[in-house]
């Protein structure tokens, strides 16, 4: 079966900061924070079932349930950036 793969640039936020994926196929987010600054240090989501620390440029990858469709909400440890994953049908 084929993998949905996306990498996401953490930034002071998180570039995109929508990541679209398909339902139903299996799919990896790679987190990879580039820059001290700010809060950026934790990552997680409650709806997508995630808490990961982000050591600066160690890339992170979360494997993410699409089984259902729908936007997923993730954020800074602080709750004071967002990103969303969206699984379309
Ligand atoms: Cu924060």
């Amino acid at each position: 079966m084929t993998k949905q793969t996306a990498n996401i640039t953490v930034d002071g936020g998180y570039q995109p900061a929508t990541v679209v994926l398909t339902q139903g196929t299996p799919a990896e987010l790679t987190f990879t924070r580039v820059n001290d600054a700010g809060c950026l240090d934790q990552v997680h989501s409650k709806t997508l079932c995630f808490s990961r620390a982000l050591p600066l440029n160690q890339p992170q990858t979360v494997t993410v349930d699409t089984s259902q469709a729908g936007e997923f909400p993730f954020s800074c440890g602080m709750d004071m950036f967002f990103g969303k994953v969206v699984v379309k049908p």
